[in-house]
């Protein structure tokens, strides 16, 4: 049995879209949970198995899988039809791995420092800073339309959705913003959104 944790407007949305781009929403139990928000509004709920009360939390047969890179990484394994991400053996596969384990590693803190207006020449020995982290996306991206090559891959929704909540992180570069209007505007992404609203 697998159950998404999952709360609306959240980091598990993307997970939550993921299951729709995979085609798998009829075989994963997704269960609503409350988290406790930056507005100070909610509080971790106790039907939540994550140790910090976040989401996404992914369970599978009483295994769980936490972190974003980690559930994407398991699902597009777990459901290797639908092609959103190259399984061991496969062309580009060392890409997607290191594109997934990017965001968390790279992408997440120098978003963040930045947002928050956090600067120390550490982060920047550890992290690299933005410029750095928006010149990858863009030599990338102006070779390519999407992270892996021509096709749109579970990395790209990982990646490009933090654009999509936080647009005033976004590279300032054509490729990368219509990447980002690429990721985001999918039809999964319209019912992963209408479907968050019927459960509000
Ligand atoms: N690095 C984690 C971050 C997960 C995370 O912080 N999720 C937020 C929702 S956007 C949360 O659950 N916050 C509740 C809390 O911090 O208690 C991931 O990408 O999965």
């Amino acid at each position: 049995m697998l159950t998404l944790y999952h709360s609306p407007r959240s980091r598990a949305t993307r997970a939550y879209q993921l299951l729709d781009e995979l085609g798998v929403l009829d075989r994963v139990t997704v269960e609503t949970v409350a988290i406790a928000r930056q507005d100070g509004s909610g509080e971790p709920d106790p039907r939540n198995p994550h140790p910090e009360g976040k989401v996404p939390t992914l369970v599978h047969d009483g295994e769980m899988v936490w972190e974003s890179a980690a559930i994407f990484l398991y699902l597009t394994d777990m459901f290797p039809e639908a092609g959103l991400g190259p399984l061991p053996g496969q062309k580009g596969r060392g890409g997607y791995l290191s594109w997934l384990a990017w965001y968390g590693d790279v992408l997440e803190p120098v978003v963040h420092f930045r947002f928050l207006g956090i600067d120390h020449p550490g982060l920047f020995r550890t992290f690299r800073g933005y410029d750095e982290m928006a010149a990858r996306l863009v030599s990338t991206l102006e070779t390519r339309p999407y992270l892996l090559g021509d096709t749109f891959s579970a990395a790209d929704l990982l990646i490009g959705s933090t654009f999509g909540w936080l647009p005033q992180m976004t590279p300032d570069n054509d490729a990368v913003r219509d990447w980002v209007a690429r990721v985001t505007d999918r039809p999964a992404a319209r019912r992963t959104a209408e479907r968050e609203a019927a459960m509000a």
